[in-house]
């Protein structure tokens, strides 16, 4: 393939990758779809563009109008999370949480954490930011038929360990964290309090999940692009009023892990604010009735759902569990189901130690709650998983009936214009 070629190629696949994602259900829970004017913010000339700093203080010339955008974004994040401090600059939630850990640990400070096992992020992790900023990591002491931290035995090693930072959220989530009690335990001794609430940052905002700001977290991170519903990209929110406290979160964002921060995204971010005060808290509704529906169809249908005894979920999640731990039954389901049209993933539940051969799938349904899906439509997708899963039907002939059934739910909603949610395919 010559270099003309391979640019052809890529943008046919694309393209590609755009008709399969319309075509089929998107139900990977960290995923969603653009409104047509984030869209339009996103696509625009600032790409390309550098503003260093903070509104009104930049390193470069040419800042004026993105000091616009930015500032308004600012205030907007301000009244949708609820809080006196909004930094919109970083990158991803990986990214906000590398800020947040330089800002609140030193390189050889001890934190605690949710473990991946038990569904924490894998920024959380050694592997990941955690690492990198050479923190020393003790995790939570994990109840998994109720999917959250065992609150005492967490607050008594909060108290024996002292850590720096006590460090709470997961990107398996299914159900608030007892955030009040544990965050007294740290904050008893001196170790500062930091929620990652990039899954469920909408449902917070929409006031359908918790209120970390007010449960004793100081500094609050997330993702702008899962259940709240922007471009990629993350969020640093507080509510404190220690003016020190959030210059420091300012610098460890720039120039702390971004020099450019994404100019583009940030303009997105900004018109998904806004859209989110006008929208949100009816979109956060419906995907938590959602979620509580598809887990109720698919057990319904026979399949093992995770946390029965709490009704399954209270968040955009749903854990099904398809075989022994570590048997790669979940990696199976997922193959199957994308045969048929289903985007899911894979995922490790309690007692799986594999990530490559889990027993379990994570099932999102913020973007088929954005297309309009509501209640009804969660039996209809029940009834495809059991289709290709349980009764063993031909993937190929589900793929068919999941294509005419997504045919119907093609729009992006709850924003000002409502519009294609793959537009130009
Ligand atoms: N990888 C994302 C998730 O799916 O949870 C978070 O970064």
């Amino acid at each position: 393939m010559n270099a003309r070629e391979s640019a052809t190629r890529i943008l046919e696949a694309v393209d590609e990758s755009g008709r399969h994602y319309r075509d089929s259900l998107p139900m990977i829970a960290s995923e969603n779809v653009l409104s047509p004017l984030v869209r339009k913010a996103c696509d625009s000339d600032l790409h390309g563009r550098y503003a260093e700093g903070l509104p009104g203080k930049r390193y470069y010339q040419g800042c004026e109008d993105f000091d616009t955008i930015e500032e308004i974004g600012i205030e907007s994040a301000k009244r949708v999370f609820d809080c006196s401090f909004a930094n919109i600059q970083s990158t991803s939630g990986t990214v906000s949480n590398m800020a947040g850990l330089k800002a609140l640990a030193e390189p050889g400070d001890t934190i605690t954490a949710v473990s991946t096992a038990d569904g924490g992020h894998i920024s959380h992790a050694r592997m990941g930011a955690v690492g990198v900023r050479g923190l020393n990591l003790i995790t939570y002491p994990w109840i998994e038929s109720r999917m959250e931290p065992d609150i005492d035995a967490a607050a008594a090693l909060i108290r024996e360990t002292e850590p720096s930072l006590a460090l709470f959220g997961q990107s398996v989530f299914l159900f608030p964290t007892p955030l009040q009690e544990l965050a007294d335990a740290a904050h008893e001794v001196g170790a500062r309090v930091m929620y990652d609430a990039a899954h469920v940052l909408g449902l917070i905002a929409g006031g359908q999940f918790q209120d970390p700001l007010r449960e004793g977290a100081d500094l609050m991170t997330g993702s702008s692009h899962k259940t709240f519903p922007g471009p990629q990209g993350g969020f640093l929110l507080s509510d404190s009023d220690d003016a020190k406290f959030m210059r420091k979160i300012n610098s460890s964002v720039f120039p702390g892990v971004c020099s450019t921060y994404h100019l583009h995204h940030v303009a997105g971010k900004a018109v998904a604010l806004a859209e989110f005060e006008a929208f949100g808290p009816d979109y956060a509704k419906d995907t938590v009735a959602n979620a509580k529906a598809l887990g109720a169809a698919l057990a319904a249908e026979g399949f093992d759902v995770m946390a029965e005894e709490r009704d399954y979920t209270a968040s955009h999640q749903v854990l099904t569990r398809h075989g022994d731990p570590d048997s790669g039954t979940g990696r199976d389901a997922a193959a199957l189901l994308e045969e048929a049209g289903i985007i899911t993933n894979m995922n490790m539940l309690p007692g799986d130690t594999k990530a490559m051969a889990p027993s379990g799938l994570r099932l999102g349904v913020p973007e088929l709650t954005r297309l309009g899906m509501g209640v009804d439509e969660m039996q209809d997708v029940a009834g495809f998983f059991a289709s290709v899963l349980i009764a063993g039907d031909d993937p190929a002939k589900v793929k068919q009936d999941v294509s005419e059934f997504k045919s119907g739910f093609l729009e992006v909603g709850y924003c000002f214009e409502p519009g294609p949610a793959y537009p130009g395919l």
